[in-house]
């Protein structure tokens, strides 16, 4: 089973006159909030590395309406160089938002939260350094506490907490796979989402020659640190020109997947420039992750 690719090509490009977002809008959480589906994308301008965070919505989930200006800029030493990969997921009553923190020689976790996309709660760094990136919180508790994944190079983790400030039990649970797709290292996209048949992992991987490809997993629904189901081929590679060239070359990489009827719209940065999206219908996709 692959995805499919919407038809008309990226949903979100970079805006020249926007300086903030003139060279590159990419790697996007997504929510589903009051009607519409919601992208926070990570944004660069020609003028610096650092990335910055912006907001666009859509009744349909193609055409988006995007706001003048980035809703998420660093505003910490922990977040110099840059607010990178955001996964978003509703808990507590409130949007929770994990994101990498990029400091000279830190690559940290860090959470903030929010009611309308504007204005953010800034909940500092969760998880240290100095390389723990690709995290994604669960969305309700397992077993009484919360989960997140998380990614120590080249695995994907587990951890957990009672309050989603403190982290701890951490757990080992997905590991690069010799000789396949992701043979070098791995991590999570968006949130896991619920099936009855366990929780779908839509994850990246990269091979030997740094290229990026989207794979899926079934984790138990009691105990998410067991993989039931585990496919072997990935379902999405780079493929259109935009996906094989850009900023970085040869990466399709998602933060984040909204349900729409029957079927899963997965968005995703085309070689770190920018954001297309793939579907799937729900039920081929969970027998193709129980194929494996
Ligand atoms: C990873 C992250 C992603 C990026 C990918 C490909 O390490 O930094 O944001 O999309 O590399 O460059």
């Amino acid at each position: 089973m692959k995805l499919t690719r919407h038809s008309g090509g990226p949903v979100l490009t970079p805006v020249k006159h926007h300086g903030w977002e003139n060279r590159t809008v990419f790697n996007c959480g997504v929510a589903q909030h009051d009607g519409k589906i919601i992208l926070l994308y990570r944004a660069q301008g020609t003028h610096s590395d650092v990335s910055r965070l912006g907001y666009a919505e859509s009744l349909d989930g193609i055409h988006f309406e995007r706001a003048p200006e980035p809703v998420f800029s660093p505003a910490a030493p922990t977040e110099a160089l840059g607010v990178e990969d955001p996964r978003l997921t509703f808990l507590e009553g409130r949007w929770q938002m994990l994101y990498t923190a990029w400091s000279p020689g830190n690559i940290q976790v860090a959470l903030a939260s929010t009611e309308d996309f504007r204005t953010w709660n800034r909940h500092g760094v969760v998880l240290p350094g100095p390389d723990n990136k690709d995290a994604a919180l669960f969305p309700g508790k397992v077993g009484g506490r919360y989960v997140m994944f998380h990614r120590i190079p080249p695995a994907i983790w587990l951890a957990y907490s009672d309050d989603l400030l403190h982290w701890g039990d951490f757990q080992r649970i997905m590991e690069p796979r010799p000789g396949l797709w992701d043979a070098l290292k791995l991590g999570a996209g968006g949130p896991p989402i619920e099936t009855p048949e366990g929780w779908l992992v839509i994850y990246h991987g990269v091979d030997r020659d740094r290229v990026y490809r989207l794979g899926v997993a079934l984790l138990d629904r009691d105990d998410p640190a067991r993989v039931l189901h585990w496919p072997e081929q990935p379902i999405l590679e780079p493929e259109e020109p935009w996906e094989l060239n850009g900023d970085v070359p040869n990466v399709v990489f998602t933060c984040g997947t909204a349900e729409v009827g029957d079927e899963y719209y997965v968005y995703y940065g085309g070689a770190d420039k920018v954001i297309g999206l793939a579907t799937g219908r729900k039920d081929q996709l969970l027998q193709f992750a129980m194929s494996g």
